[in-house]
């Protein structure tokens, strides 16, 4: 028997669960509303929010004396101040769709439902604020678990509204009626049904706390389909005012005490600045922080563009200095795998840790300091408690070590070798697009190799696969297209891997029915690269198996779905192709045939 996690009970008159909270603490820190102004101001939802009054519920705003569910949705959407749905239509979602109209939401629609949660995250990403996607019950929720599961690592806030069957039709076998809650349920950091019409503004209001509290993430919300084709008395709908806090935990005194000891008595510390500080909001206080104390920065994954790589305490890429660091002060990084658990830190080295989720403290490495907390507010305390040492010799020698490092590498490198070496490819999309535009990463050795070219300056500049743990090939053209839909003015470049544009490859007719014109370069390998690399390494070169893939040419591909096509075969001429492609006007790809795994 299925059982449906974590639904409340359909006959519950629902009694509005922020009635029984003293309003006070909500009334000073409430967001509601306070996005739209965050967002034409420039500025990160999540920061803006917290100084702005909210927008006290108007339920006159409501178009329908008798709205629908899925004008209710909207109407809850819009005072979140959404203004994106990212979707791919089906009949169970129609109303949420129908909805979007009323309220002057544009609703994008993919081609896959994979390619909308990926919209969805790097929508999150670029603009600071909640993603929202839309996807139909049973196949449309299935398809777009890869999606949600990645923003889930990476901790980024998303709402996935999910289609389902109608209550009356539970359990007989309705079409495209599967246990959607159990699936979501290990991906999200909350799940649930709405059972009742009148109290969707009320689960959406929900669904955005938790969202949006502590470590952020994707919420699910179930909205099954009887409850969105109900109509109600628009006097009936609930939604609930200054139902979240914006204000976040400041780290404990004693912890922070700790800290600045540390640091003071360090003579090479090391920041990384990894994605809690983007969810922080913490920019501004890592740099002040950072000047003050003369240490620099490494950013790292989702952290990059936190501090822009133009300040002259960034050391990004900078492994070599963060080894050779005498104390870490980890701020929202997790001690993963891309941070060698934790062993690239020698035994004496001092780590101390900042993250506003206490579990994430201590995983892998054991800190020597811990401090559960907001990392802009720790950062403000820190600054307090420590002597201003700008100006450390020790700054200038790990930015020389590492422009050292860089160098000695690039040495190594055939420049000019044919097919193309994919760190030529990079480095020719960097001098061509500049530190204005955002640049999004995707596939295997491709990423190595431009993961530490591409420049960051703020976040959601450089995103992609690199931005978390889950090594999610396939974000690629998706990312591409929402950060072209955050930013029509700005140059956004996929680079990628052949393989890795295969996956969702179709949305290149997203980007042409949404005139959505991002530049697609691929570092065309012919193969799944990283992996037949590891497969001759362990078997032998006579032994690839499902590796390869041949050089498909992926410029007419999108030339068929009327795009822009560059073939490039010689280095010198990738620039000139860039150029082309971005003066289309058109969503383009240029094709390089390059060799990433040696012959
Ligand atoms: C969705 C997904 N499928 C498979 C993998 C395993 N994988 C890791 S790297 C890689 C090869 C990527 O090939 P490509 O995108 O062409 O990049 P290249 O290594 O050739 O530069 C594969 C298949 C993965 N990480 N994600
Ligand atoms: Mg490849």
């Amino acid at each position: 028997m299925r059982k449906r996690a974590k639904t409340d009970n359909p006959e519950d008159t629902g009694k509005n669960p922020v009635d029984g909270i003293s309003r006070r603490i909500f009334l000073k820190t409430s967001a509601v509303g306070a996005g739209a102004a965050a967002a034409a101001a420039g500025m990160s939802k999540v920061a803006k929010a917290s100084v702005e009054r909210p927008r006290p519920a108007r339920l006159d705003d409501l178009k329908s004396d008798n709205p629908h569910g899925g004008q209710l949705v909207a109407h809850a959407l819009k005072r979140e101040g959404v203004s994106r749905l990212f979707t791919l239509c089906g009949g169970h979602i129609l109303p949420i769709l129908d909805g979007c109209l009323d309220e002057g939401i544009r609703v994008l629609d993919a081609r896959h439902e994979e390619a909308v949660a990926h919209m969805g995250e790097a929508w999150s990403w670029i603009t600071g604020e909640v993603g929202v996607i839309s996807v139909t019950a049973g196949p449309g929720m299935t398809n777009a678990v890869t999606g949600v599961a990645n923003a889930y690592e990476n901790g980024v806030p998303m709402l996935i509204l999910g289609g389902r069957s109608s209550l009356g039709e539970n359990e007989i076998g309705s079409l495209q009626d599967i246990d959607q809650m159990d699936l979501y349920e290990s991906i999200t950091k909350w799940s649930r049904v709405c059972h009742r019409t009148e109290r969707i503004g009320e689960y959406v209001a929900m669904a955005f706390r938790h969202a949006l509290s502590g470590r952020p993430g994707p919420v699910y919300l179930e909205l099954p389909q009887d409850i969105l084709m109900r109509r109600v008395e628009k006097g009936q709908a609930r939604f609930p005012e200054n139902y979240r806090a914006t204000d976040r935990p400041r780290g404990s005194r004693d912890c922070i005490a700790e800290a600045a000891k540390m640091l003071a008595k360090a003579d090479r510390p090391v920041i990384v600045a990894g994605a809690g500080c983007r969810w922080s909001d913490a920019q501004a206080a890592l740099k002040r922080f950072a000047e003050h104390a003369g240490i620099p920065v490494v950013t790292h994954a989702g952290g990059r563009g936190t501090l822009p790589d133009s300040h002259p305490l960034s050391v990004f890429p900078a492994s070599s200095a963060a080894l050779r660091a005498d104390a870490v002060l980890l701020l929202g990084v997790l001690v993963d795998s891309m941070m060698g658990y934790g062993r690239m830190f020698p035994k004496p080295t001092k780590v101390i840790q900042v993250d506003i989720e206490p579990s994430r403290l201590g995983f892998n490495r054991g800190p020597d300091c811990a401090v559960a907390g907001d990392i802009a507010h720790v950062l403000e305390d820190l600054q307090e408690a420590l002597p201003k040492t700008p100006g450390r010799p020790w700054a200038k020698e790990a930015r020389q070590a590492v422009e050292r490092g860089v160098k000695a590498g690039r040495a190594r490198i055939d420049r000019d070798m044919v097919p193309c070496h994919p760190l030529r490819v990079a480095e020719e999309l960097r001098d061509f697009g500049g530190k204005d535009a955002c640049y999004v990463i995707d596939g295997g050795f491709t990423s190595v190799w431009s993961m530490g070219v591409l420049p960051a300056e703020r976040p959601g500049d450089v995103m992609g696969v690199t931005s978390g743990p889950m090594g999610c090939l396939g974000v690629g053209l998706p990312f591409a297209l929402a950060a072209k839909s955050a930013n029509p003015d700005r140059n956004i470049f996929l680079i990628c891997g052949d393989g890795s544009f295969g996956l969702n490859a179709v949305e290149m007719d997203t980007a042409l029915r949404h005139n959505l014109p991002v530049v697609a370069v691929i570092v065309n390998d012919g193969a799944w690269g990283m992996i037949k690399a590891a497969q001759i390494g362990m078997y032998g070169k006579d032994r690839l198996v499902a590796s390869e893939l041949g050089h498909v040419r992926y410029d007419k591909w999108v030339e068929g779905f009327g795009g822009h096509g560059e073939f490039v075969e010689q280095p010198g001429d990738i620039r000139p192709a860039l150029g082309r492609a971005l003066a289309s006007g058109k969503p383009a790809c240029v094709n390089v045939i390059c060799r990433t795994v040696p012959r």
